[in-house]
C-alpha cells in the first residue's frame, strides 16, 4: 500500500501543523475544509493516491519581499510584502491584496487557500491567490499611500499578469490603491492589460464590482431564506464592519426590505434601533471610505444610535447576522449568543470571520449558515467578469452585470445544495461549499498528473 493511503484526519492535521508552525490562521482554514473533505474522499481512491488535499494545502509558491518607501518626513520605512499563489489548476491565480498591520504569511496563506475553493464555486476559470503587506494605511497621507503602492508594485509586477495572476482589492485596498498600483504596473511594463481588477470605470473597470461582494452576500442570504419560503422583508440584521463589504451588504438588505441595526469598525459598534436607511449608509460610506473616519462619530450625526466601544455587535438580538469585517471576529460564544437570541441566518461577507468553535455551533443549531467562500464570492465573480470584459476590450451594461451576479450567486447556492443537503430540511452549506469547490479543483489536478 502506498504511503499516501488513508491517513486519518487527526494525523493529516498533525502534519499540516508541523509543516506550518506559527501559522494558526492557515491551519484553521485547512482544518475547516479537511473536516468535510475527509468524509467525501473516504471511498475515492484516486484523490488519496494522488494526495490531492495535501497538494491543495501546499501553496504553489509564496513570494515574500521587502517594500521600502519614504514617508512625508523623509524617513525610510520598511514593510513586508507577499503574494501567495495557492493553486492555478482551473485558471490564473486570482485574489485580493490586503494592507493591514495584522497581515502575516499565515493570514495570506489562509486567504489564498480559501480563495481557491471560492473561485471554483463561481464557475469561472480562476485559480486562488492572495497578497498584501503589513503596511498600515491609517493616518497616512495620500502621497504616502501612493509611494507605498508604487514600491509594492515595483516588486509585485514580476509575478503577475493577465494570464498568470490577477490581484484585486481587499481590506485597506480600494479603487484608489488599485489605481496607484495599476499606474505603476503600466509604467514599468508599458502594458495596458487586465492585470488587476477593481479598476476605475474609465480605465478598464467593471460596473458593480464595487458593490458586488456585499450585494452578493445578501443575494446568497435571500437564496437561503427562499428554501424556507421566507424573504428579507421586515427581518432585522446585525452587520459588522463599515467598509466596502459591510456598507454594500447593508444597502442591499435595506433595498430588499430588511432592517439593519448595526455596523462596526476596529473601535467598536454602533447600534441604531431605527435602522439604517440609504442616507445613513451614504454617510457611513463617505465618512469611512473617503474620509477614513471612525464609526463612533455616527452617533453625533444620528443621535438615536449608541456606540459600544471595544465590542462586537453579536449581542444585539437579530434574525440575520452578516460578519463583514475580518477573520475570527465571531467566536463560539458569540455564535451561542446569536442562536439564543433567535438568529436564523448567517451570511459571511468577510473571509473566515467565524472561528472553528463558532462554525460547529452554527452547524449543530442547523440554522442557515453560509461560509464566506460561498457567500462572499460575488466580488471575485465580478472581478472574473471584469477580466472577460478586458479581454474582449468592451464593457457590459449594468443590468447585464447585475443579472450575471444574481445568477452566479444562485449557481453557488445550487452547488451547496448538491453536496450539502442533509435531508430533513437541513442544508450544511459549509460542507456543500467545501465539497463542490474541492471537487472541481481536484478533478482538474487529476488531469495534470503529479506536478
Ligand atoms: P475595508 O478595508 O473596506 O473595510 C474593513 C472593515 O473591517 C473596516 O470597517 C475595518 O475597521 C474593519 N476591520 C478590519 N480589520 C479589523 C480588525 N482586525 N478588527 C476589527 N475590525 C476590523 O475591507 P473590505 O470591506 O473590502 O473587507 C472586509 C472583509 O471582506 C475582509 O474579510 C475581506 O477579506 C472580505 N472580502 C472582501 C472582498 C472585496 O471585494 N473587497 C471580497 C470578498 C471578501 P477599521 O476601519 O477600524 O480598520
Ligand atoms: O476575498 C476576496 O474574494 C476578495 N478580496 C476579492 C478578490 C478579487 O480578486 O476580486
Amino acid at each position: 500500500m502506498a504511503v499516501s493511503d488513508h491517513v486519518d484526519l487527526p494525523t493529516f492535521m498533525e502534519g499540516v501543523k508541523k509543516r506550518n508552525p506559527y501559522q494558526p490562521e492557515f491551519v484553521q482554514a485547512v482544518q475547516e475544509v479537511a473536516e468535510d473533505i475527509f468524509e467525501f474522499i473516504e471511498d475515492k481512491e484516486e484523490y488519496h493516491a494522488q494526495q490531492i488535499l495535501r497538494r491543495i494545502a501546499e501553496p504553489d509558491r509564496v513570494v515574500s519581499f521587502r517594500v521600502c518607501w519614504e514617508d512625508d518626513n523623509g524617513n525610510v520605512r520598511v514593510q513586508r510584502g507577499w503574494r501567495v499563489q495557492n493553486n492555478n489548476a482551473i485558471g490564473p491565480y486570482k485574489g485580493g491584496i490586503r494592507f493591514h498591520p495584522s497581515v502575516t504569511e499565515s493570514v495570506l496563506k489562509f486567504l489564498a487557500f480559501e480563495q481557491t475553493f471560492k473561485n471554483a464555486l463561481t464557475g469561472l476559470p480562476m485559480g486562488g491567490g492572495k497578497g498584501g503587506s503589513n503596511f498600515n494605511p491609517k493616518g497616512k497621507s495620500v502621497r504616502e499611500i501612493m509611494r507605498f503602492c508604487q514600491s509594492f508594485m515595483t516588486e509585485l509586477y514580476r509575478h503577475i499578469g493577465a494570464d498568470i495572476d490577477v490581484p484585486a482589492g481587499d481590506i485597506g485596498v480600494g479603487g484608489r490603491e488599485i489605481g496607484f498600483m495599476f499606474g505603476q504596473y503600466k509604467r514599468i511594463t508599458n502594458n495596458f492589460t487586465g492585470v488587476l481588477t477593481g479598476k476605475g470605470l474609465e480605465w478598464g473597470g467593471s460596473l458593480i464590482r464595487t458593490e458586488a461582494t456585499g450585494y452578493g452576500a445578501v443575494y446568497f442570504l435571500a437564496n437561503m431564506l427562499a428554501t424556507k419560503g421566507e424573504d428579507l422583508v421586515g427581518k432585522t440584521a446585525v452587520i459588522s464592519g463599515s467598509g466596502n463589504v459591510a456598507t454594500h451588504a447593508a444597502e442591499k438588505i435595506v433595498q430588499l426590505g430588511g432592517k439593519v441595526l448595526t455596523l462596526s469598525d476596529s473601535g467598536g459598534f454602533i447600534h441604531d434601533p431605527d435602522g439604517l436607511d440609504q442616507e445613513k449608509i451614504n454617510w457611513v460610506k463617505s465618512h469611512k471610505t473617503h474620509r477614513r473616519g471612525r464609526i463612533e462619530e455616527y452617533v453625533e450625526a444620528f443621535p438615536n444610535a449608541t456606540f459600544h466601544a471595544g465590542k462586537t455587535p453579536w449581542g444585539v438580538p437579530c434574525y440575520l447576522a452578516l460578519p463583514c469585517a475580518t477573520q475570527n471576529e465571531l467566536l463560539g460564544d458569540d455564535a451561542r449568543t446569536l442562536i439564543a437570541n433567535g438568529c436564523k441566518g448567517v451570511s459571511e461577507g468577510a473571509n473566515m470571520p467565524t472561528d472553528l468553535d463558532g462554525v460547529h455551533v452554527f452547524k449543530a443549531a442547523k440554522i442557515l449558515y453560509a461560509p464566506g467562500k460561498a457567500s462572499n464570492a460575488g466580488g471575485v465573480a465580478v472581478s472574473g467578469l471584469e477580466m472577460s470584459q478586458n479581454s474582449e476590450r468592451r464593457s457590459w451594461k449594468e443590468d447585464e452585470l447585475q443579472q450575471m451576479l444574481k445568477d452566479i450567486m444562485a449557481g453557488i447556492h445550487q452547488s451547496c445544495l448538491a453536496y450539502g443537503d442533509q435531508g430533513g430540511g437541513y442544508i450544511d452549506y459549509v460542507k456543500g461549499a467545501n465539497i463542490a469547490g474541492f471537487k472541481k479543483v481536484a478533478d482538474a489536478m487529476l488531469a495534470f498528473g503529479v506536478v
